[in-house]
């Protein structure tokens, strides 16, 4: 089994048994007018990891290895909606409202489909999630275990967020969970430098990280 060079130490990627998790690509979080602007960040931010996801879908999709997508957001009556969330920070613009980008982190919205560079094909798995935690009230688990998944290819937004969450959610139901650092991006660039420690402290507590390129070069020799 070809193993990585990744922090903190070498993550044996095994071909038969890894897919490519991508979380929460979506308009609200990467665009201005959606969720993540109405919470007061600069979605400008997110830019930088939108071409290297797109690459690693390319190149997973080419070596025919799954490639899964999550989007956050809720159903269009709220009932999957804690009152909580939607008042948190009491944004101008609520969940549910409707925004520049359609209603805010409403299914089917234009804000919560996926951007132009990250978009599923045919046949790949989307979940759409209400939480922060892919497997919360999700399809995620059932899916990974009927095709033997094992290990997690992690890239999306934001790093100490929605990804962060999942990774630590994974890590608890046995995945070996691989974040790509440039393949991950954050409103507040300290927290990623954080998390990206935090993830792969005590001898990867939650799990390994590294760019991009290596991952692209193995699955190239393939
Ligand atoms: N606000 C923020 O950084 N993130 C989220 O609310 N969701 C995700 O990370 N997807």
């Amino acid at each position: 089994m070809p193993t990585l060079n990744a922090n903190p130490f070498g993550y044996e990627f095994d071909i038969d048994h890894i897919a490519l998790l991508c979380i929460d690509m979506q308009r609200d979080f990467c665009l201005p007018g959606g969720f993540a602007e109405s919470l007061g960040n600069d979605v400008s931010l997110i830019a930088p990891c939108i071409p290297v996801i797109a690459k690693l879908q390319a190149a997973f999709r080419k070596a025919g290895l799954p490639v899964i997508h999550t989007k956050e957001c809720h159903k269009p009556d709220l009932s999957d909606l804690p009152t909580a969330k939607r008042n948190r920070g009491n944004p101008k613009l609520k969940i549910g409202d409707m925004g520049p980008l359609g209603r805010i982190l409403i299914d089917g919205e234009p804000g919560s489909e996926f951007v132009d560079d990250c978009k599923p094909l045919e046949g790949e798995l989307v979940i759409s999630k209400p939480g922060k935690d892919s497997f919360y009230r999700t399809g995620l688990r059932d899916y990974l275990v009927t095709r033997g998944i094992t290990n997690l290819v992690i890239t999306g937004a934001t790093t100490d967020v929605c990804v962060q969450t999942t990774m630590r959610c994974a890590n608890d139901r046995g995945y070996d969970c691989l974040l790509i650092e440039d393949g991950t991006e954050s409103y507040f660039p300290e927290f990623k430098a954080f998390t990206l420690k935090a993830l792969t402290a005590q001898g990867g507590i939650v799990g390994w990280t590294c760019k991009a390129e290596p991952v692209l070069d193995l699955l190239a020799r393939l």
